[in-house]
């Protein structure tokens, strides 16, 4: 459990609100990511077979064999007790509800695998062109299950991005990525988010982020808690040009 003490929560929020990220170190203690790693091999064998296309996600290329490797995971709160209890952890709802200004609700618990020599690419986005929440107090908080480097692709965040406006996105033609920002500013500070394993990085949804594909052998998994305000609404324009270029997408490697 995180020490959360009021001063803590006070700078952690000034920092959230001026950068639109922040790392959280010690998320997990070993005997946590040891309890996930097993149920991760678990998911992956017993419940990989039975999910819906929707929620799971392949990488494009294969290995050197042939296999193929998994790129995203999608939803895992619905499908096990442990991924749908951490993220209502005590202490990561108390964090939460300082940032997200209400309320916190978890919205969803995810896997960004990115394996070894064929994990792919994130294109620029930022996740609001997914979520479409207004207001959108909302933010990820993205814990490293492999320490992650920028050689096996850490994500890169913008400095202060979150500041500024909504950016259209286009279609990316990435599986698991289907939007990527049309236009991306000039003059970016990017952070790369190099962490240790059990570490994280929170970021809001608005913020500019980013990673590259592994080039390396080592893999590079992030386990995703997306916390949301309970005051959030879906913006309907938003959700509708989302749903469609993703359903495209999907329809297209049917
Ligand atoms: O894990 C990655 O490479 C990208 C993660 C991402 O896009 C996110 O945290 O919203």
């Amino acid at each position: 459990m995180l020490d959360l003490n009021h001063q803590y929560l006070a700078e952690a929020k000034a920092q959230f609100d001026a950068d639109g990220f922040l790392k959280v170190p010690a998320v997990l203690t070993a005997e946590d990511k040891r309890a996930i790693d097993t149920e991760l091999d678990r998911y992956v064998r017993e419940i990989g077979p039975t999910l819906p296309a929707a929620d799971i996600v392949w990488e494009a290329e294969p290995m050197p064999d042939g296999s193929r490797r998994i790129r995203n995971l999608w939803r895992m709160e619905k499908y096990s007790p442990l991924f749908a209890s951490i993220g209502s952890r005590p202490d990561l709802m108390k964090l939460a509800g300082t940032l997200v200004n209400g309320e916190p609700v978890v919205m969803g618990v995810e896997l960004f695998a990115k394996p070894g020599r064929v994990g792919s690419v994130v294109p620029f986005h930022q996740d609001n062109a997914y979520f479409t929440l207004v207001p959108p107090d909302c933010f990820t908080l993205w814990i490293a299950l492999d320490a992650s480097s920028v050689e096996n692709g850490c994500v890169y965040y913008a400095r202060g991005s979150h500041k500024g406006p909504a950016l259209p996105h286009k279609p990316s033609g990435v599986l698991g990525n289907s939007m990527t920002a049309a236009e991306v500013p000039n003059g970016l500070e990017e952070v790369p988010g190099v962490l240790e394993a059990g570490d994280a990085m929170l970021h809001h949804c608005m913020t500019i982020h980013r990673s590259e594909p592994n080039k390396s052998d080592r893999s590079r998994r992030g386990l995703l808690i997306v916390y949301r305000g309970a005051h959030c609404r879906k913006d309907p324009d938003a959700e509708r040009y989302y749903s469609q270029v993703r359903d495209e997408l999907q329809a297209s490697v049917a």
